[in-house]
């Protein structure tokens, strides 16, 4: 894809910066609550959401808003010690990221060797086309993968910085799939599967955002080293980096579905403006319709709301993805727990009925196979979509949402009642109360089930089923109500 639309920017060829200048010496300080608190980001809240203009970002949340599942991916030079992706590297986050290490050396220590993992980092049994035939078997309809978290480490040949997967310094950049980026998303597009770039706006390698040595000597925090206000040239040298990468993976990898931009407190209102909006404008003229999710800054680029690790209690009226671990942490860990297939269709199921999609993440482990455990939900999870996934993608919210163990869904005219079993050892009864106030002329079930008879009662229906014996309690049966 040609970039001489998006002209690669030098520092100081940028606009003249909008930003505010933050009036504390801390930027930090300036910022409202943190955006990520313990390593768990918030997200906007509704009435922060502005509906998109462009009717093509329009179409393509409706797109968005019909996928309901897909992959997210930590992958990284981090991996290899299963431990918390970057975050270690922050001293102002060591309380709650630095378990499993040996901290009685200074944090510098510790620093640089996690800096020098790239020098390690060799996933040779890494297959992307055995990556993206498991995820279409599972049912998922994009990738969300991490190009680049905030330790800065890039999983894309980039031509703007040494430290990344093509490097003569990483074992990884003689190997046929060395541009991880690149065979990832094409495995993954020739199988229909939209693709959403995750890039960290913060980057702790590079020396435009956090510096050797500044009047905080070598503590460093999740902000850059140095007050940007105060700096303006160097993080001038920040932005135009950050944005000849964003465009870099905007104009070289193919058709990107959404970029997805993490880093929350990288922002104006922080006084870390990196002026998104300027470089997604441009993004656009080569990916039209491109949605951009700025994630808990609102306004006209963040075009779908992210809640991490929860599900809003009600239904949003705006577009929103859940993103959520499948074992108990974003990155690889060595001795991890998997959500089974029944936990993550019944929050699939939850967050369905809400009108939002769910990101379900998996971290490969540091050889690029992925976990055993993680495969074997991944496959339940399509074992039941292929049979159910009806009554999933594609839906929209109806009400009344949810009452009690029935979720409902509605497409083409159909309302799909989802009873759900939260636990093996629930009981499936031969008759269902659908808790369903509308007209309904007929009701058939999905799957193995056989409807013989339904009533009308006040608030709703009763509804008969031939007898079933089950092996184990179904992880949900659904039922359409036409
Ligand atoms: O700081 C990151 C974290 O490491 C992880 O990438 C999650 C995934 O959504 N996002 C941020 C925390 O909210």
């Amino acid at each position: 894809m040609s970039d001489e639309i998006l002209q690669k920017e030098e520092p100081g060829q940028a606009a003249e910066s909008t930003g505010t200048k933050a009036e504390t010496k801390d930027v930090q300080a300036a910022g409202e609550k943190e955006a990520v608190v313990a390593g768990v980001h918030n997200y906007s809240r509704e009435d922060s959401y502005v509906w998109p203009e462009d009717p093509r970002v329009l179409r393509k949340l409706e797109w968005f808003q019909d996928q309901k599942l897909g992959l997210m991916m930590h992958w990284g030079p981090y991996s290899q010690l299963g431990i918390v992706e970057s975050w270690a590297l922050s001293d102002a986050d060591a309380e709650w990221s630095r378990d499993g290490i040996d901290w009685e050396v200074t944090g510098e220590e510790f620093k640089k060797e996690y800096f020098g993992l790239n020098r390690t980092f060799n996933p040779l049994r890494f297959e992307p086309e055995k990556w993206a035939d498991l995820a279409k078997e599972a049912g998922m309809k994009y990738l969300l993968f991490t190009t680049k978290h905030h330790d800065g480490f890039c999983m894309w040949d980039t031509q703007y910085s040494d430290y990344k997967i093509t490097a003569p310094d990483c074992p990884f950049h003689t190997h046929k799939y060395a541009d991880i980026c690149a065979h990832l998303f094409e495995s993954f597009r020739k199988r229909g599967i939209g693709i959403a770039a995750y890039f960290s706006k913060a980057d702790w390698h590079v020396d435009s955002y956090w510096k050797e040595d500044t009047e905080k000597g070598k503590f460093k925090s999740r902000g850059p080293s140095y007050n940007p206000a105060e700096n303006p040239e160097e993080w001038e040298r920040f932005v135009t980096f950050t944005h000849n990468q964003i465009k870099e993976l905007a104009t070289g990898y193919g058709k990107l579905d959404a970029m997805w931009f993490d880093a929350g407190w990288v922002c104006e209102r922080a006084g870390q403006d990196i002026r998104l909006g300027e470089v997604i404008e441009q993004v656009r003229k080569v990916q039209p319709g491109m949605l951009c999710a700025d994630r808990t800054i609102g306004g006209p680029y963040e075009n779908y709301v992210t809640p991490e690790q929860c599900v809003p209690e009600k239904p949003l009226s705006i577009p929103w993805e859940s993103c959520i671990t499948l074992g108990t942490s974003f990155s690889f860990k060595y001795e991890d727990t998997y959500k089974s297939p029944r936990e993550v269709i019944n929050l699939l199921v939850d967050i369905v009925v809400k009108g939002g999609n769910l990101a379900i993440n998996v971290g490969p482990q540091p050889d690029g196979r992925l976990p055993e455990g993680a495969i074997r939900t991944l496959k339940g999870m399509g074992a039941w979509l292929g049979v159910y996934g009806e009554a999933i993608y594609g839906t929209r919210v109806c009400a009344p949402y949810k009452k009690g163990n029935i979720g409902f869904t509605q497409k083409n005219g159909t309302v799909y009642a989802i009873e759900t079993f939260a636990k093996e050892t629930d009981p499936a009864e031969n008759t269902v109360w659908i808790p369903y106030k509308g007209e309904v002329h007929e009701i058939t079930a999905m799957g193995g089930e056989k409807v013989i008879s339904f009533t009308e009662e006040t608030g709703g229906y009763r509804v008969t089923l031939e007898d079933q014996e089950y092996e184990s309690v179904p992880v949900a049966r659904v039922f359409c109500l036409k």
